[in-house]
């Protein structure tokens, strides 16, 4: 049982990342990410309050994303452990997770770090052509990871566990396995 938490830049392949390891370590990948894209193509209330957010590049509110967030975790599957995928992206965001694992007594056990030249990303992104995958929302997106996201990195401390993320995918994974705690799989 193991409860991680995945940063990184956009595109560092942490939804890549996240499915494999989810397998291997048999826990759920909760990917905010990729919740709001489900409920954009369905077309939920939700999904309309995300979507110019994420066509922009910004981080959709908070108080959306939490909310989100609180119901995923609360579902049985998410008792034995997760893989946060993209959450929380801020530090408003961690106290809130900081909380809700509070009301079941338990706590994150490590953050695993991805870390990918700029160049790299732009290239893995512009190649992917996801939606939100245009050069100037790519910018933004950046831009948002160094203001608002790579603060956690220190709100965090002696938790970050820092993969070199450059190379093929199941090497990645390997060396994402090999940091882990101990008893983590
Ligand atoms: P995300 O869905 O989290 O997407 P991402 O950061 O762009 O990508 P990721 O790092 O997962 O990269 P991937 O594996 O796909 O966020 C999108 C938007 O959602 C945000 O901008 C924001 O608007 C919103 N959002 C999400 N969470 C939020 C939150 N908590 N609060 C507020 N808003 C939130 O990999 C990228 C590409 O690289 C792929 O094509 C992949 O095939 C390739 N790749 C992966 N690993 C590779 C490797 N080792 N070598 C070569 N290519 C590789």
């Amino acid at each position: 049982m193991v409860r991680l938490v995945l940063v990184g830049p956009p595109g560092a392949g942490k939804g890549t990342q996240a499915a494999v390891l989810s397998e291997h370590l048999k826990v759920p990948h909760i990917s905010t990410g990729d919740l709001f894209r489900a409920n954009i193509s369905a077309s939920t209330p939700l999904g309309q309050k995300a979507k110019s957010y994420l066509d922009a590049g910004e981080l959709v509110p908070d108080e959306v994303t939490n909310d989100m967030v609180r119901e995923r975790l609360a579902e049985s599957d998410a008792r034995c452990g997760f893989l946060l995928d993209g959450y929380p992206r801020n530090t408003a965001q961690a106290d809130v997770l900081t909380a809700i694992l509070g009301e079941y007594g338990v706590e994150m056990d490590a953050v695993l770090q991805f870390e990918v030249p700029e160049e790299e990303l732009v290239r893995r992104m512009l190649s992917r052509g996801r939606a939100d995958d245009t050069e100037d929302v790519i910018r933004r997106r950046l831009s948002v990871y160094h203001s608002e996201t790579a603060p956690l990195l220190e709100y965090y401390r002696g938790k970050v566990l820092t993969i070199d993320a450059v190379g093929e995918v199941e090497d990645v994974t390997g060396r994402a396995l090999q940091a882990l705690p101990a008893g983590s799989e």
